[in-house]
C-alpha cells in the first residue's frame, strides 16, 4: 500500500537506512542505556526515560483493554504536554496508528480525519487555551472512545498492566502526519518506523545532538518539525532532554531556555523575529543553535539572529512528505544566510523541473542554478497519501517523484534556495493553508456565488489570507459576517481569512480560469498603498 518499490526497499535496507527498528523498541534501547536521566520536562513534571518507557508501556497495555486493536487508527490531539510522547510511544507499542492533530484544529479537521482513516478513538485533552477538547472530541460521528488527559478515563489507561507485547512491522504503517495541501481537505500521509527512524536519527546528527543536549520544544510538538527536525524524537533518539513549551511566546520561552539551560531549539520565521526583538531581558547563553523554517527565512532576518540571540542559526527546509533539507553547522555562514540547506541523505534525489507545466516529468529538467519546480524522492519521501489514488495520481509523477510544489533553484554546492511556490497554498508564518479548503467553506454561504483565497504580503507573517468573493444577486454579505461564517463551520482558526474582498466578478486567464496572479497582483498593490 502506497509503499516504496521493491527494489527502492531493498536499497535503502542494504545502505542502512532502514534497519528495522520500531519506535517502541528504540524507547526500550534508549530506557536501558539511560534510565535515570531526565528524557521529558513539561508542565512541572520530570520524567526520565525509565518513566517515561514505563508509563508507555501501560498505555500500550490500556489501549489494547480498552478494545482497540493493533493496526486501528486513533486520532491524537494534543498539546505540549508530556503525555503526547506517552501517548504516541505506547501506540506505536500496541502497533495502533495515532494520527496527528493540532492543537488548533476544530470539529471541522477533525471530522475529516475521523471520517477519512476510520479511526476509532481520539485522545486529547480535557481543556487547552480556554477550548473544551474533551467535548469537541465527544461531539465527532463515528468515534468510539475519547480519553482525554485530566479525566478518569485517561488516568485509566495510564494505570494498565504492562504485558509483553509483539512488536509491530518496522516497515508497516507506523502513523499518520497532516500535510498542509493545497487542494481541499488536508491529506494524511503515511510514514513508517523505518523511514522516520532514518530521517530523525539523521537529523539529530546533522543538528549536532548529544547526550547532554537539551532541546526546546517551542511549536506544537505533533508538527512534522518539532516532531522530528530533529524535534523531540531526535533529542530523545540522543539520549537528551527534552522540555516542552506551554507556548511559543518569547515571554514564556526565554525564562525556560535559561533555567532548563536548553541548547537548541526550533521556530517558524515570525517567531525568530519576535524572539530576535525580545532579547537581551535573559540569559540565553546555552543556546548553540536555532533552526528556522516552516516558512522562508529572508536573509535580513537571518543575519539579526546569530549577534541577537548568541547561537548559530540553522536553516531547515522540511515537509510531512519527507524531504528535509539543513544547512550544516560548519556550512560558510554565506550559505547558512542565504539558502534553505541540503537534504539529509545522498539518497535524497532532486530534480528541478519545468516550473511552467504542471505535469513536468522528471527528466524535464531546467539548467543548472535555474529555478523550477523542485521533484524528490528517496528513504524518507513517502510514494503516495493515504487513501488518496486519484490525487496521487498528480501529487507524484509515474516514477514515484513527490511534486512538492515549490520553486527552488540550486547552488554548486548542493543547497536550495526557496523562490516560491507553484502549489495553490498560502503559507501563513509557517502554518499552511489550503486555498481550496477555504474557499469551500466560503461557498457554503448563501450569498457567496465564487471565492478565490489568495496570499496577500505581510510584513511579520510573510503572508496572510485575503478571501475574494462574488456575492449572489440578493444582499452583499460583510467581511466581518464571512470570517464569522468560516469559524462557526469549526475550522482552524489560522484558516480564517484575514481579509475579505467582496468583488462584482474575478479576472479570468486565456482559458477562462480564476486568474488567481491577477488577484495577487492586484493585493500586491493593495498593500503596497497601505
Ligand atoms: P507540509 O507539506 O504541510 O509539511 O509543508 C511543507 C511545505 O512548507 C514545503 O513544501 C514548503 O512549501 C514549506 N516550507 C517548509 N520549510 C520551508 C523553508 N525553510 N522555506 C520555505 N518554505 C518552507
Ligand atoms: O513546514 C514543514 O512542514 C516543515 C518545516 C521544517 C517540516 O515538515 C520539517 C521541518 O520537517
Amino acid at each position: 500500500m502506497n509503499g516504496w518499490p521493491a527494489d527502492f526497499a531493498a536499497r535503502y535496507r542494504a545502505s542502512g537506512h532502514w534497519r528495522g527498528q520500531t519506535f517502541g523498541a528504540l524507547l526500550t534501547s534508549l530506557a536501558t542505556a539511560y534510565g535515570s536521566r531526565i528524557a521529558v520536562v513539561g508542565e512541572g513534571r520530570r520524567w526520565t526515560y525509565a518513566e517515561l518507557d514505563e508509563r508507555a508501556h501501560r498505555i500500550a497495555a490500556g489501549v489494547l483493554d480498552s478494545g482497540i486493536e493493533a493496526g486501528d487508527r486513533v486520532v491524537v490531539q494534543l498539546p505540549n504536554v508530556p503525555e503526547f510522547l506517552s501517548v504516541v510511544f505506547g501506540l506505536w507499542r500496541a502497533g495502533v496508528v495515532p494520527v496527528f492533530a493540532l492543537p488548533a484544529h476544530r470539529e471541522s479537521e477533525l471530522q475529516h480525519f475521523v471520517e477519512h482513516c476510520e479511526a476509532v478513538a481520539i485522545i486529547t485533552v480535557a481543556e487547552h487555551e480556554r477550548h473544551d477538547h474533551a467535548a469537541m472530541a465527544r461531539a465527532i460521528p463515528g468515534v468510539r472512545q475519547v480519553f482525554a488527559v485530566g479525566e478518569p478515563g485517561f488516568a485509566a489507561l495510564e494505570a494498565a498492566t504492562p504485558r509483553a507485547l509483539p512488536d509491530p512491522d518496522p516497515s508497516g504503517m507506523a502513523f499518520l502526519q497532516l500535510s498542509g495541501g493545497s487542494t481541499g481537505l488536508p491529506k494524511l500521509i503515511p510514514r513508517t518506523h523505518d523511514d522516520y527512524l532514518y530521517s530523525v536519527r539523521e537529523s539529530a546528527r546533522i543538528c549536532g545532538l548529544r547526550g547532554d543536549s537539551v532541546y526546546l520544544a517551542a511549536l506544537p510538538v505533533a508538527h512534522n518539525f518539532p516532531l522530528s527536525s530533529p524535534g523531540v524524537l531526535g533529542a530523545l533518539h540522543a539520549g537528551a532532554k527534552v522540555v516542552l513549551a506551554p507556548r511559543p511566546d518569547a515571554a514564556t520561552v526565554f525564562p525556560l531556555i535559561e533555567r532548563e539551560a536548553v541548547t537548541i531549539t526550533g521556530v517558524v520565521p515570525p517567531l525568530a523575529a519576535a524572539w530576535v526583538q525580545a532579547s537581551g531581558r535573559h540569559d540565553l547563553s546555552t543556546l548553540e543553535v536555532l533552526l528556522v523554517g516552516g516558512a522562508k527565512c529572508g536573509r535580513e532576518l537571518a543575519e539579526r539572529i546569530g549577534p541577537a540571540l548568541g547561537c548559530r542559526l540553522q536553516q531547515v527546509f522540511g515537509m510531512a512528505e519527507g524531504l528535509v533539507c539543513y544547512t550544516r553547522l560548519d556550512d560558510p555562514d554565506e550559505l547558512v544566510l542565504s539558502t534553505q540547506g541540503r537534504p539529509i541523505s545522498s539518497d535524497d534525489e532532486i530534480r528541478i523541473v519545468d516550473p511552467d507545466d504542471p505535469a513536468a516529468t522528471s527528466a524535464d529538467v531546467v539548467p543548472p542554478g535555474e529555478v523550477g519546480a523542485l521533484l524528490t524522492r528517496g528513504p524518507y519521501t513517502i510514494r503516495g497519501y493515504y487513501r488518496a489514488d486519484e490525487h496521487n495520481r498528480i501529487a507524484f509523477t509515474d516514477d514515484g517523484f513527490y511534486r512538492t510544489g515549490d520553486l527552488v533553484r540550486r547552488t554548486a554546492t548542493g543547497h536550495l534556495e526557496v523562490v516560491g511556490r507553484v502549489k495553490e497554498q498560502i503559507n501563513r508564518g509557517g502554518e499552511k493553508i489550503a486555498a481550496e479548503e477555504v474557499e469551500n467553506h466560503l461557498m457554503a454561504h448563501p450569498a457567496v456565488l465564487d471565492a478565490a483565497v489568495v496570499a496577500v504580503p505581510d510584513r511579520f507573517l510573510g503572508e496572510r489570507t485575503c478571501a475574494y468573493v462574488v456575492p449572489t444577486d440578493g444582499e452583499k454579505p460583510t467581511a466581518a459576517e464571512l470570517r464569522r461564517f468560516v469559524r462557526e463551520r469549526g475550522v482552524a482558526a489560522f484558516k480564517v481569512p484575514d481579509l475579505v474582498q467582496v468583488v462584482p466578478e474575478f479576472p479570468v486567464t486565456g482559458v477562462g480560469k480564476t486568474s488567481k496572479r491577477a488577484l495577487r497582483t492586484a493585493l500586491t498593490a493593495l498593500a503596497g498603498e497601505r
